[in-house]
């Protein structure tokens, strides 16, 4: 016990000795109103940060409209990333926040397991509506990174119960982001997110990624070259043997790893080759699904279907947290036909289908089919290319991409600082109201998907003075 008091003791002296920064400062709120005396910023281990950088300078939010974040200083931003690509219908809207207050009311959580709530069910045959071909039925978490989790084992589980239980791998892509968890970052492709784990789920191959500037560079939508990686499948398959293999998992647009839009015919190639060899397909739609693309899901966007579709972020937009996996008929009733009284499925979270988020779902499906989002994000989608484009030729930009209401702009990275400069054109961004988001040296730009001309014409415009500005 004499070590946990030391090292309370050494806590506290590295406190007093880091910024005196607090929130209360932050805020302008005055110390006396703050909640406790300790509310100063390093309790907080904040995601995917610098936590040291980010608290010797930290940029803090306080209130959201519309297209608009505004900071603790009162600095306005406009939103270039819907918050993490899930504001898909602008901030705050007062029907979303309205349907969240009355159902925290009404009932605040429902027991999920062996009960449920009227509202799961509508939520669920809404969103089968929505899904193209027959995705169908939809098993609800609360997060991109548990719908990843949840697909990954009900892929295993159908095998198994269909008495193909040697079909036990799963071949990812390289450069794939499918969430945080063992099994995405398993499949997932981003050498960052994995490296400081060591083991990995067992007896997983990946694709390779489909970025290529010297065939590709400036490509407008969906690029020419390409289709031919997909061939990659049919030689693991030859290698593992299709008996083994369970699932391939693929995000249909990559958008963590810096917006790869998939070639043409791509992703029907990878549809032929699982169909041919009894392999499900799985696209993680946790970014493209609700309407980024211009359609509710890529999945309908590229006309191509998938046996297993996870959801996330705009499917409540991002007001409170959810997820999902969509599942075809044919996987769903696979699980139907032992005894009635029997689990079908090991599988279930505290909070699948929270009648919160339930209520903030139904209300943002509501948003974007009254104004009809979706087809807006396509209308819009020709103007937004062409303003994107109009960066060309700007210092250090060496492509360009774009699909919907998506893109990316890649920069030379600097000789021996990879992701420096998208940094900086990220603070240089910020300093003139506008919110990006960048990873390593691509800035990927998603607004909500209600942004004006004016608007698009603002991003760009910003970017393009902010991108001038770095050397
Ligand atoms: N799959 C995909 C395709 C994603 O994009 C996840 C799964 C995980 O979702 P959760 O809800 O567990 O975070 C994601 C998340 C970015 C960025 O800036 C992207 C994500 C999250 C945070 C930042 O590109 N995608």
């Amino acid at each position: 016990m004499s070590g946990a008091k030391t090292s309370t003791a050494d806590s506290s002296k590295n406190r007093d000795k880091s910024p005196k920064k607090t929130i209360a400062a932050q805020t302008q709120r005055a110390p006396s109103q703050s909640a406790t005396a300790r509310n100063d910023l390093e309790a907080y281990w904040v995601p995917f940060t610098p936590n040291r950088q980010f608290k010797a300078a930290p940029r803090l939010i306080a209130k959201a409209k519309d297209m608009h974040y505004e900071m603790t200083d009162g600095r306005k931003l406009l939103d270039g990333s819907a918050g993490l690509w899930c504001v898909n219908a602008g901030h705050c809207r007062d029907e979303i926040a309205d349907a969240i207050a009355a159902q925290a009311h009404e009932m605040d959580y429902a027991t999920a397991f062996q009960m449920s709530h009227p509202k799961a069910f509508e939520l669920a045959s809404r969103l089968a509506g929505m899904a193209p071909g027959d995705l169908d039925h939809v098993f609800f978490t609360n997060s991109g990174s548990e719908s990843v989790e949840t697909a990954l084992k009900i892929a295993l589980a159908y095998h198994k119960i269909r008495g193909e239980g040697s079909r036990t791998r799963f071949i990812g892509r390289e450069r794939g982001y499918h969430g945080v968890n063992f099994g995405g970052i398993s499949v997932g492709g981003i050498v960052g997110n994995r490296k400081q784990f060591g083991n990995m789920l067992n007896g997983v191959d990946h694709l390779p990624h489909t970025h290529n500037l010297e065939h590709n560079a400036f490509s407008r939508g969906q690029p020419a070259w390409g289709a031919h990686l997909a061939d990659a499948l049919e030689s693991l398959v030859t290698l593992h043997d299709a008996s083994t293999i369970a699932a391939v998992i693929v995000e249909p647009m990559a958008g963590s790893t810096g917006v790869l839009v998939p070639p043409q015919g791509y992703l029907e190639k990878l549809r032929a080759i699982c169909d041919k060899h009894g392999i499900l397909l799985i696209f993680d739609e946790v970014i493209t699904g609700f309407g980024r693309l211009g359609a509710s899901f890529a999945a309908d966007y590229f006309g191509v279907i998938p046996d297993l579709m996870t959801m996330a972020k705009g499917i409540s937009n991002g007001a409170v947290p959810m997820g999902g996996v969509m599942v075809r008929k044919g996987v769903y009733d696979a699980f139907m036909n032992g005894p009635e009284g029997t689990i079908e499925l090991f599988h279930g979270y505290t909070y699948s289908a929270h009648p919160l988020a339930c209520a903030a779902a139904l209300a943002t499906l509501d948003i974007y089919e009254r104004d009809n989002l979706f087809q807006r994000a396509a209308d819009l989608s020709g103007p937004w290319e062409e303003a994107a484009h109009a960066l060309r030729g700007l210092p250090n930009v060496i492509d360009i991409r774009n699909i919907g209401l998506v893109a990316g702009i890649e920069l030379a990275p600097r000789p021996g600082a990879p992701g420096t400069r998208a940094f900086d054109v990220f603070l240089e961004c910020q300093k003139r109201g506008l919110l990006i988001r960048v990873t390593g040296d691509i800035i990927a730009l998603s607004p909500p998907l209600i942004v004006s001309q004016a608007q698009i014409e603002e991003i760009f415009g910003i970017l393009a003075e902010a991108l001038r500005s770095v050397a």
